[in-house]
């Protein structure tokens, strides 16, 4: 059968594009939203600065990260946890801009998850370089919520794995405005992200910001 060419010639990309059988990648599904949520980052940033956090392990991670929402998520020697204060700062985390808490329920809506009300917005800064090892999201007390996972600015490779650190991976291209829902029986797999490479991006030059939605609390 015939590929399907976009405008520029391009291989035309399916909307959607499922990752298992409660996890969708959502093409372009932010790209209506970009101009009110770009602005907000640098404003969220201005409170609650982008820092590079410490595992349990004692590794500095290589993403820096921030957070909005009631709840943010922290590291350190101690552990992953849920704050309602930054460690940094030692004041509430910003609150959630309208327009982040409508783009996470509009975007879990079209997947199939009705009345998402996140309470928590990581927001991950990555430079070229930058990757996100292996791991599983397992801090939120509730895991029949999905998590909302919105991509900006440079393209990245998602490794996306099984429920053990050892099963095969495969690789998900993310482009600026691609969303990623995930949950039901894929919310314990295994994901991460590929060293960045330098691609700078019109809107967001060199980096690339990612967000997850969590109903965490
Ligand atoms: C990232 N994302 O895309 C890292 N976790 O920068 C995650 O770790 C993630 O995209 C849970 C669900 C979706 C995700
Ligand atoms: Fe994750």
């Amino acid at each position: 059968m015939m590929e399907t060419l976009d405008l520029f010639g391009l291989p035309a990309q399916d909307p959607r594009q499922d990752l298992g059988p409660a996890a969708v990648v959502l093409r372009g599904f932010a790209l209506p939203y970009v101009e009110e949520v770009v602005p907000a980052i640098d404003v969220i940033a201005a409170r609650s600065p982008f820092r590079h956090m410490v595992t349990p392990g004692g590794f500095t991670m290589s993403v820096a990260l921030t957070n909005c929402g009631e709840l943010g998520w922290a590291s350190d020697r101690r552990g992953y946890r849920y704050t309602r204060i930054d460690p940094s700062t030692n004041e509430p985390w910003p609150s959630m801009p309208e327009s982040f808490s409508r783009l996470a329920y509009e975007a879990a809506k079209a997947a199939g998850f009705e009345n998402f009300r996140p309470d928590a917005c990581l927001i991950n800064r990555y430079l070229p370089g930058t990757r996100l090892s292996l791991h599983q999201d397992k801090n939120e007390r509730d895991y029949a919520a999905p998590i909302v996972s919105v991509s900006l600015g440079m393209r990245a490779t998602f490794l996306f794995g099984g429920e053990e650190r050892s099963d095969p991976t495969t690789k998900v291209p993310l482009q600026h405005g691609d969303v990623v829902v995930w949950g039901g029986e894929d919310r314990l797999r295994y994901h991460g992200v590929m060293p960045l490479k330098d691609e700078p991006h019109p809107l967001l030059g060199s980096q690339r910001i990612n967000f997850t939605f969590r109903k965490a609390g």
